[in-house]
């Protein structure tokens, strides 16, 4: 062990564990072993009549009330002494933020370094203030077996220290709404030297990059970069995307610009995009005006923008073409030649209908393939094998293209 600590968290709670464990385990091995034995020996057929007529045992009743007394005690002891360990923060501990919100973690460091992971240096002790800046979360930490609940308005505090380098989960062990399982992060233990450079690296003060920004503000808990739908929009290829919104309560359509992207940051629920819930929280009076244009900066630059697809490779690469064909000939499935724009009846359930194919249809019928089926033809389309958005845009605008 360092002498820089006493002990870990760790060593602190895994002998009351083994403890509390064995005790059980004796007990629970020692009373179901006399109950059968008493069930066998004393079964009427082996002992008609009552064996003992002992009406009290002094002896006994001391035994079996000091015995569980000084039990319970020492697990009390234990208990306690280990509570103690996990609340009194060792000397010398480095001070770290973590602040929980729906649905990601940002951590602060004392030079003012903010990261979505938690980087430490190993062997030394690390002081977590915990705060919440919404619901009830749970810093979690099962590697360090601690697990402290993060509540809002209240000062709360945990400690640990990494006795090696390596990745650790940690987790969010409160259910706080749509996005909890995904609350997810690691605590990063790197050597002193490599930690000490870690933290130096982009000098305090300086304004944050775009990214970084996204980090310490959660949106990546709601928003991917990748195309990934999530509980918010995708955040690629955001710039100059042409999005129907609800703006009190009428539809319109709208193309992402620096005005718009603004506002949805201020107030996100003036322009609600469609098909997601109003719940992502304004950011007025949270965001620095350089913070919100190095955001936007980030959000326009090619950084995220999707490159071009190309639906014909795609539809190569997911298997389309193994049961569609292009030459307008019948596969296990219909041609994709001269779809787009042609009557279709298909049947839902028992209902039969005859639907235009346009490109609200076979993006629905990419998405869910069983919802509808084309008359004729059985319902063996696998559905949706993992696409992105992006990538259902990209073979759409695919199949419009064999007119
Ligand atoms: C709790 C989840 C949540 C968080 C955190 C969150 N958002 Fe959102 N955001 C949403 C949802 C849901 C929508 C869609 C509904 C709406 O427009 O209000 C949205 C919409 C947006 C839009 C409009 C997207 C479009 O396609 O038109 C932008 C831009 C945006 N968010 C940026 C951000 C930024 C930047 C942050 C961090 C500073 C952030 N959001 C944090 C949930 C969230
Ligand atoms: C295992 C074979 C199979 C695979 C693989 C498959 N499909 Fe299908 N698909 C079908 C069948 C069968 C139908 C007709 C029955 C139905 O509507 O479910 C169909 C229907 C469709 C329709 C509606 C066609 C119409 O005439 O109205 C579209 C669009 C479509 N598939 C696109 C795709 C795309 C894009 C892929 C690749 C991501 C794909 N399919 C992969 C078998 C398949
Ligand atoms: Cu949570």
């Amino acid at each position: 062990m360092n002498s820089a600590y006493l002990t870990t968290t760790t060593d602190a709670i895994d002998p009351v564990f083994m403890f509390i464990f064995g005790a059980s385990l004796v007990l629970l091995v020692g009373i179901t072993a006399a109950m059968v034995f008493f069930v066998v020996r004393y079964h009427r057929s082996r002992a008609p009549e009552p064996t003992s007529r002992a009406a009290g045992n002094l002896w006994l009743e001391i035994v079996w009330s000091v015995l569980p007394t000084l039990l319970v005690l020492a697990m009390f002891y234990y208990g306690w002494a280990g509570y103690l360990a996990l609340r009194n923060v060792p000397t010398g501990a480095m001070e770290v933020t973590a602040t929980a919100s729906m649905w990601s973690w940002s951590f602060a460091y004392p030079n003012g370094k903010t990261s979505a992971k938690l980087y430490v240096p190993v062997n030394r002790p690390v002081r977590v203030e915990l705060v919440s800046r919404d619901v009830i979360h749970g810093f979690y930490l099962p590697a360090f077996r601690v697990k402290r609940d993060v509540v809002p308005g209240m000062r709360n505090h945990a400690w640990f220290v990494a006795t090696g380098p390596g990745s650790y989960d940690l987790f969010c062990s409160q259910y706080c709404g749509t996005g909890h399982s995904a609350m997810i992060t690691t605590v990063e233990a790197l050597p002193e030297a490599e930690f000490g450079a870690w933290l130096e690296r982009k000098a305090a003060g300086e304004e944050p990059a775009g990214h970084e920004l996204l980090e310490k503000h959660g949106c990546l808990g709601c928003h991917s970069l990748d195309g990934r739908p999530g509980i918010g929009p995708t955040f690629k290829g955001i710039w100059g995307r042409s999005t129907t919104v609800m703006s009190n309560g009428r539809e319109r359509r709208i193309t992402v610009d620096e005005a718009y992207l603004r506002r949805s940051l201020l107030e996100p629920n003036a322009d609600v995009v469609k098909g997601f819930q109003p719940i992502m929280p304004p950011f007025a009076g949270v965001l620095k005006e350089g913070e919100i244009k190095a955001i936007i900066g980030y959000l326009r630059s090619g950084g995220i923008a999707s490159p071009k697809l190309d639906g014909r490779k795609l539809a190569q690469e997911k298997g389309c073409l193994v049961c569609h064909s292009l030459d307008g000939s019948r596969g296990v499935g219909p041609t994709f030649k001269g779809l787009f724009g042609a009557r279709v009846t298909v049947l839902k359930g028992r209902a039969k209908s005859t639907v235009t194919a346009d490109e609200g249809y076979l993006r629905e019928s990419i998405r869910q393939p069983g919802a509808a089926v084309v008359e004729g033809f059985q319902p063996v389309m696998p559905a949706d094998p993992g696409l992105s958005d992006d990538e259902v845009t990209a073979l759409v605008e695919f199949i419009e293209g064999l007119r």
